[in-house]
């Protein structure tokens, strides 16, 4: 019984002010996969995570990490590139700004072939993101071949829409493509809309992106809260307030949070309350994913909230 994800993981760089006058950067590491694998691990699933990293400190690191973290690593240490690497700085508003040094990277050089480093038969669910189809062709190939290795037991697909790796319009294809062959998408509002670009709101985005054949589609609102469609019917959650320090991890956190439960096999309401607490507590921590919840976190009040 394990979920399985691939992708890039990357080395992540962090400041709490511009980076032009920083002084000072916290290493962490990131990217989504790996973001949302370590959030099932600490809700209790068993969970695998496949990639390419540079045979680098930083390479290192993100192995240790992710096992540390109670996720089963199957992993390229490339010697031919670097890991990739994320500067996240705050701009003078306060709002977070992501800049990617991440082009030719490892975890970029991703192949069909590395998914055989996975034993197929001990996976029962996929969850993969439309960031790995934006990195190179290889990585997009191995996507369409992993969604097809494990299309029998169930795929879940995070858009995750990265306007900095590629253009709208070639990326609206492919997510549209990869939803179609998919059981669950999760989308926020500007993703869901890049696929179906007519839709009025978010229940109806959720109808349209349905129809293209997922069972499942969960779209994320932020501050709004979310709303799954499964089976055609219609479920929402409100976001739990909290004190933002940084949202960059807060998708992931989400998803982690849902489809802990779902492989679990609890119903979408309570699937819907794991994956709003999730995706708030991980905004009250400058990390990626270091404020993802354990299973004891998800009971108490968060900041100050009645339970
Ligand atoms: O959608 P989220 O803010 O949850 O995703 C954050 C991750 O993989 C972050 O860790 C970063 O490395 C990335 O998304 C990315 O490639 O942008
Ligand atoms: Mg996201």
């Amino acid at each position: 019984m394990t979920v399985l994800t691939l992708g890039e993981a990357l080395g992540v760089l962090h400041t709490g002010e511009p980076i032009a006058h920083a002084s000072h950067l916290r290493i962490g590491t990131g990217g989504s996969e790996a973001n949302v694998a370590i959030g099932l691990a600490r809700l209790g699933a068993r969970v695998a995570w496949l990639g390419r990293v540079g045979d680098d400190g930083l390479g290192r690191r993100i192995v240790r990490e992710l096992r540390a973290e109670g996720v089963d690593v199957h992993a390229v240490l490339d010697p031919a590139a670097p890991t990739g690497l994320l500067l996240k700085e705050t701009d003078p508003a306060g709002r977070t700004e992501v800049v990617y040094h991440r082009r030719g990277s490892a975890g970029s050089r991703l192949v069909p072939d590395d998914l055989d480093l996975v034993d197929a038969a001990a996976v029962t669910h996929l969850h993969v993101t439309g960031i790995t189809p934006a990195l190179s062709p290889d990585a997009a190939a191995t996507v369409g071949a992993a969604v097809e290795r494990w299309s029998p037991v169930g795929v879940s697909y995070d858009v995750n829409h990265r306007s900095r790796l590629w253009d709208a319009e070639v990326a609206a294809t492919v997510h549209r493509t990869i939803a179609e062959r998919v059981d669950v998408v999760f989308a926020g509002l500007d993703e869901a809309l890049l696929l179906v670009p007519d839709a009025d709101g978010p229940e109806d985005a959720a109808r349209r992106i349905a129809a293209l054949g997922p069972r499942e589609v969960v779209v994320k609102l932020g501050e709004q809260g979310a709303l799954a469609l499964v089976d055609g019917v219609v479920s929402t959650v409100e976001a739990v307030p909290v004190r933002v320090v940084d949202t960059v991890g807060a998708g992931d956190a989400f998803v982690a949070g849902y489809l802990a439960e779902r492989v679990r096999g609890l119903p979408v309401a309570a699937r819907l309350r794991t994956a709003a607490r999730a995706g708030a507590l991980a905004c009250t921590h400058p990390g990626d994913w270091e404020g993802l919840p354990f299973r004891r976190d998800l009971d108490r009040p968060i900041d100050g909230e009645p339970v």
